[in-house]
């Protein structure tokens, strides 16, 4: 019922509505609309009621609230079931105890803050309140395990080109799972999935994007090597328009894969990617490799062609660009 209240509201901008209007529309009292609309103040939207005039909405919070999500409807795939959290551990843990319980794909965890934010290989993702999107996303496409990258890819397409459309700055895809604007860290990806040898169970994908933090958001050493949107724009940036932009191009780009296979997903990739050409060094936790990144072959993996001449293949590992 709060979201038919807002729904109304949001279709009347800067328009007074009555609570008899209001009740009659929506089949309920005005009692239990005064409620609704009580609680739609507690949770931050600015509400003006007037006695003779009625109910004006004047402003929406800066959340990430599922009806501020939905409100443009085009999420797709992800506008069924999204968890809203204030507070939460780390959302991809959370989406795969909904996962194991079977949660649906085209499930979606997000929260304001995260207190135990993941990078890969345990690593720690910085994630304050209120400033960044953090979400992890359910995926149960019917695939083979060794394609499970093609979906941390398709993310990062998705991310680069959303946050391109909604901030015009030159956002790109360092292989596997970074987007980097100007050099700088301002989104990681987070793949987990549970799967047998020849069959995926699900995959989720999670999105962490950095968005309207500052400087000292950021512990000294990962400043270093990360910005925000907002430092690099010198403007806030809407949290909502953005999300909302995520989705729904990993919707239109998802279905566009599970059509045609991993094909367009490359090439919007390699259109969008900061890595090939780049002499590259390959980091993993037994070896460190340098040569220049040519390719990303069928299954996501990055092709390097090393100072020796040899060419050789990554599935995963960290990338330090070099130049060009
Ligand atoms: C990643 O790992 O880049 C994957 C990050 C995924 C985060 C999302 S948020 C929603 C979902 N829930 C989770 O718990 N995780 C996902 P990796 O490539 O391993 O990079 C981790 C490294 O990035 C850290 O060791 C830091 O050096 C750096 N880092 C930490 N927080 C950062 C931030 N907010 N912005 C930029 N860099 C950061």
């Amino acid at each position: 019922m709060k979201e038919a209240i807002l729904a109304v509201l949001r279709r009347h901008p800067g328009e007074y509505l009555s609570g008899e209007e209001l009740s009659r529309g929506l089949g309920v009292s005005r009692t239990a609309i005064w409620k609704h609309i009580q609680a739609l103040r507690e949770a931050g939207y600015r509400i003006d009621s007037q006695p003779r005039r009625g109910h004006c909405l004047l402003a929406v919070p800066d959340l990430l609230y599922p009806e501020e999500l939905r409100a443009g409807g085009r999420l797709g795939l992800w506008g069924r079931e999204i968890h809203y959290l204030t507070e939460v551990g780390s959302t991809n843990e959370t989406a795969r105890s909904l996962a194991e319980e079977g949660a649906p794909e085209g499930t979606v965890v997000l929260a304001e803050i995260q207190t135990g934010g993941r990078g890969r290989l345990g690593r720690t993702w910085v994630s304050p309140f209120g400033k960044g999107i953090w979400m992890s996303l359910i995926l149960r496409p019917p695939i083979a395990p060794p394609s499970a990258p093609h979906l941390t890819l398709a993310a990062a397409v998705a991310v680069a080109r959303a946050v391109r459309e909604v901030t015009g700055l030159p956002a790109g895809i360092k292989w596997p799972n970074d987007l980097l604007v100007n050099g700088r860290k301002v989104c990681g990806i987070l793949t987990e999935m549970k799967a047998e040898v020849d069959a995926v169970h699900y995959i989720v994908v999670g999105i962490g994007i950095n968005v309207n933090l500052r400087a000292e958001d950021l512990p000294p050493d990962v400043r270093k090597l990360a910005t925000s949107l907002m430092m690099e724009l010198g403007a806030a940036v809407p949290r909502v328009r953005l999300a909302q932009e995520v989705l729904s191009r990993l919707s239109e780009l998802y279905s566009l894969y599970l059509r045609e296979g991993f094909p367009p997903v490359r090439e919007a990739w390699k259109e969008l990617n900061i890595t090939l050409g780049k002499r590259v060094k390959v980091s993993s936790a037994w070896e460190e490799y340098h040569g220049t990144a040519v390719d990303i072959d069928d299954e996501g993996a990055l092709k390097v062609k090393g100072e020796e001449g040899r060419e050789r293949k990554f599935y995963a590992g960290d990338v330090t660009l070099r130049g060009s």
